[in-house]
């Protein structure tokens, strides 16, 4: 069946599948007859035979594919709030006992109302998530979905995001109904495939990873916003090997993602170019704050 997916999308999409089909195991490899160090003839015709992946066996598929790294889902919405669902983001931070930090105590009270719905490892997981959950579209105002790595809370405070920041964009509602849930989903896929930010090699220490650690899809009465989160923000003045690599992430979110021309301005009544901001930026609300655009 051919894609429908635009090629970044399928590509951030084959990104997580190649990975997980790198770490898959054979099946039926009958190491145990054997002699030690002895290496196997492994019959891929008949290996290729007996897979069946969840693209063509939905129901009775045998191989997952993992990604790279699990993730969660969060959600919020004027339904959530003020409810106390079993999982309770509270539960995200150590379990050991937190010292009341005025940072811990905003960290908690921002997270009240996020309520965490999923973590998922695999290719198939995160489908059968995404194939069961209401799409941004249809989702009521003030309504909010976070999916970040597994162990990072999506909030300014966690240890992976309060050196960082955000690109993001904002569209206006009426006019990107019938766009936002595909934006949203190529934006999953390149987050989970790994495709924002492929890990360099000669990089060390903090920058030896990726430095994507969420997206989000915000839904305003008059707009909707989507943004990536990462581990790191730039200085505004160098113009060193991170502010690189931030931009790539921008410019790959614009064009690569969204499918924005990379020259295109965006800017508009309710609309934002694609903006970069960092989290302390952020939390100083309106006053002079140094954005990248891209
Ligand atoms: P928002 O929902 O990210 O922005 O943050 P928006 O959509 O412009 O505003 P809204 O009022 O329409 O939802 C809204 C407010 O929530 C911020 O101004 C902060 O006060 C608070 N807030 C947002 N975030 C992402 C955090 C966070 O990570 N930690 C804490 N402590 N507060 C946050």
């Amino acid at each position: 069946m051919a894609s429908t997916l635009p090629a970044p999308a399928l590509q951030a999409s084959r990104a997580a599948l190649n990975a997980a089909l790198a770490d898959q195991p054979p099946i039926n490899n009958e190491v145990d007859d054997f002699e030690e160090g002895e290496i196997p003839e492994v019959d891929m015709e008949e290996q290729a035979e007996g897979i069946r992946t969840v693209f063509s066996d939905p129901k009775n598929f045998n191989v997952k594919h993992p990604l790279y790294s699990p993730w969660t889902l969060w959600f919020d919405s004027p339904a959530t709030k003020g409810r106390n669902l079993p999982q309770t983001p509270v539960s995200a931070f150590p379990q050991t006992p937190v010292p009341q930090t005025p940072s811990v105590a905003a960290a908690q009270g921002w997270m009240e109302d996020i309520k965490r719905v999923i973590s998922f490892d695999s290719v198939e997981e995160f489908w059968g998530l995404y194939n069961n959950i209401v799409p941004p579209s249809q989702l009521p105002q003030k309504a909010n979905y976070y999916l970040f790595k597994e162990g990072i809370i999506p909030a300014w405070e966690d240890e992976a995001n309060k050196h960082g920041g955000k690109w993001s964009i904002q569209l206006p509602r009426d006019k990107n109904r019938g766009n936002v849930d595909k934006m949203w989903l190529y934006t999953m896929l390149a987050a989970i495939g790994e495709t924002f930010d492929p890990t360099p090699d000669d990089m060390e220490g903090s920058l030896a990873q990726s430095l994507i650690t969420g997206v989000i899809v915000s839904i305003r009465p008059q707009f909707y916003r989507i943004s990536i989160w990462t581990r790191l923000a730039p200085s505004p003045t160098e113009e060193d090997k991170l502010r690189e690599r931030i931009e790539a992430v921008g410019r790959y979110f614009k064009a690569g993602v969204l499918g924005y021309q990379e020259s295109a301005r965006l800017a508009g009544p309710l609309a934002t170019e694609v903006e970069f901001l960092s989290h302390r930026d952020s939390e100083k609300k309106g006053k002079a704050a140094k954005k990248i655009i891209v």
